[in-house]
């Protein structure tokens, strides 16, 4: 356990939680819980005109959980493979802009953990209704390993898998509740991790759902 006391919260508060539980991977507890409202509204901005969509993965299954992007850069999967791409393909245009509320409290966060340097370009937005899950993976479709990632909980808890740099590794489970941040960078970066299905249940601000933001360095 590390305290940062001269970091803010998003409840204005000094930054007493920020958990190291892994060599790279930090936790926030309830870091962005007072932001919730604007980093929710921002989210209905980008999905108005990006909207919630299941991907395909490469062997041609649908994903149970539904995305957006927005930045520079959108995560993507299709039949042909896991990529960033510039232009959403379900609109064919431009992602929306990052917002700066999204931008805001991810370099604050980054900062948090120790990372000064996040130049952060996409934000991939997740959408769980219960029942849907996260499969182990790897985030390593980004230029620069380097970077860390940040990963904000909004609405319905959920349990992170934090497995380890092979999928047969048995993961560590960690529960994550509505304004938790995720830090994850340096020799965390290509851990394997996922997400067990969401548990039914209903949050003040979304309802039935639980929203992740990843915020990365892609380019
Ligand atoms: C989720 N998160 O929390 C899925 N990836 O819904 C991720 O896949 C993730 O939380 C990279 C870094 C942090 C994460
Ligand atoms: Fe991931």
């Amino acid at each position: 356990m590390q305290s940062f006391p001269s970091f803010k919260t998003s409840m204005g508060l000094p930054f007493i939680a920020a958990e190291q539980f892994a060599p790279g991977a930090w936790y926030l507890a309830g870091f962005v819980r007072n932001a919730a409202p604007e980093l929710l509204q921002a989210v209905s901005w980008v999905t108005q005109s990006a909207p919630w969509r299941r991907m395909q993965t490469p062997g041609g299954r649908s994903m149970s959980v539904e995305m957006s992007n927005c930045g520079d850069l959108g995560w993507i999967s299709d039949p042909r493979g896991y990529r960033y791409a510039a232009v959403d393909p379900l609109t064919n245009r431009a992602w929306p802009a990052l917002p700066d509320p999204i931008r805001h409290w991810s370099l604050e966060a980054a900062r948090a953990a120790g990372f000064a340097h996040f130049a952060p370009d996409a934000c991939l937005i997740n959408r769980y209704l219960p029942g849907a899950r996260m499969s182990l993976h790897q985030d390593k479709n980004e230029q620069d390993f380097n970077a860390p990632i940040v990963s904000m909980s909004l609405g319905l808890p959920a349990t992170f898998l934090f497995g380890g740099f092979e999928r047969q590794e048995r993961p560590q489970r960690l529960p994550l509740a509505h304004g938790d941040v995720l830090v994850w960078g340096g020799p965390a970066r290509l851990r394997f991790h996922g997400i067990l299905p969401v548990a039914a249940g209903s949050e003040e601000l979304t309802g039935s759902v639980r929203i992740n933001l990843t915020v990365r360095q892609a380019g």
